[in-house]
């Protein structure tokens, strides 16, 4: 069976929107017998596609099944670069050590690695990342921006004001953004992000952007460690989140704000992550390495270092940290 026109096929019935695409039309699109297209429509069956054969008009794609393989997730895709080329894997240890591994053998900018569950997804500091399978967005994307590493920070930053306007786009909540990497919905976390860096004397030879996004869990989903920090979108408004449209919004978001990023510096995005974010203007508490201090968090600078003046007046500037609010 040939693979690549199942998927053209999966991409016009998808971009049909709900239309009958006749048997004799998509034989001459691609040039095959009818009979061969009936056995790609049936090919899609068995992954689990629902598609109605209505006699005289044709095909009609009802229902997709919820896998984020890339035949899902490319024919919408509203994206020049990133999630062109997706690698999938059902399950891994982390999408972070592929990504790693990818890049090194030099896949491309903008190759996204995505997977249903991870057995030892990844934080900041080796902290464990809890992945239910099938019920999140566990991806890693490697991105090869010519940059110098001094600005490899600041794309968590950009990639927290892309999660955040896909999550507005596909569900309406409004989540707010924890610096550095954290996005909350109620205080609660539904998404991390992880940057790591591989670069030489040359510079930066990729960035992977790990992103891990709770979309439909319930609380039992959960390992009992995060309970009582964690949420899902699902939780938040009781609907169940078509992942699909949620990649393709992140992706998409994800490359509109690199690219402003690349291209024109971090200002105007600095707007954007400061009006949602929960941590300006409030009093935290910032766990570090060596020392822990408490202040008032006035912003970020234009590097995405954390600005905390402490009640002696000094202002601090915080590189990486965990951070807690304070009442
Ligand atoms: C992060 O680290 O928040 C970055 C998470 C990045 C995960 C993605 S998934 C795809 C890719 N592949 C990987 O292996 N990783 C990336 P950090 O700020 O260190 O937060 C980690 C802490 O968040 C843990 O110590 C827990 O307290 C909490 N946590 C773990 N799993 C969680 C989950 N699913 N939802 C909310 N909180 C969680």
């Amino acid at each position: 069976m040939n693979i690549t026109v199942t998927h053209e096929l999966a991409k016009r019935l998808m971009e049909a929107g709900g239309e009958a695409l006749s048997g004799q039309y998509l034989a001459d699109e691609f040039g095959i017998s009818r009979t061969a297209v009936w056995k790609h429509i049936k090919e899609l069956e068995e992954k689990g596609y629902t598609i109605e054969s209505i006699k005289k008009r044709g095909y009609i794609l009802k229902e997709i099944p919820d896998t984020l393989e890339p035949i899902a997730i490319q024919p919408l895709l509203k994206t020049a670069k990133i999630g062109q080329v997706m690698e999938y894997i059902d399950s891994c240890p982390s999408t972070q050590i592929l990504a790693h591994k990818f890049a090194q053998e030099g896949a491309p900018d903008g190759t996204v690695v995505l997977t249903e569950t991870q057995t030892a997804g990844r934080g900041r500091l080796a902290r464990k990342w809890d992945s239910a399978p099938q019920k999140g967005i566990w991806m890693s994307v490697i991105l090869r921006p010519d940059v110098v590493p001094q600005k490899a920070p600041q794309f968590t930053l950009v990639a927290a004001v892309a999660v955040v306007r896909a999550i507005e786009e596909v569900t309406g909540l409004k989540p707010e953004i924890k610096w550095p990497n954290d996005i909350l919905l109620n205080g609660r976390k539904c998404t991390g992000i992880l940057t790591e860096l591989q670069s030489d004397a040359d510079g930066i030879q990729a960035l992977i952007i790990g992103i891990g996004m709770n979309a439909n869990q319930e609380l039992e989903d959960f390992s009992p460690e995060v309970r009582d920090i964690a949420t899902s979108l699902k939780m938040m408004d009781g609907k169940t989140v078509d992942r699909q449209e949620l990649v393709r919004s992140l992706l998409f978001y994800l490359e509109q704000y690199t690219n402003l990023y690349i291209e024109q510096g971090f200002k105007m995005l600095k707007i954007m992550w400061e009006s949602y974010s929960s941590t300006i203007g409030r009093p935290v508490r910032a766990r570090m390495a060596k020392e822990t201090l408490e202040g008032i968090a006035e912003g970020i600078t234009d590097e995405g270092v954390l600005q905390l003046r402490t009640n002696d007046g000094k202002l601090h500037g915080i590189y990486s940290a965990d951070i807690e609010m304070k009442n």
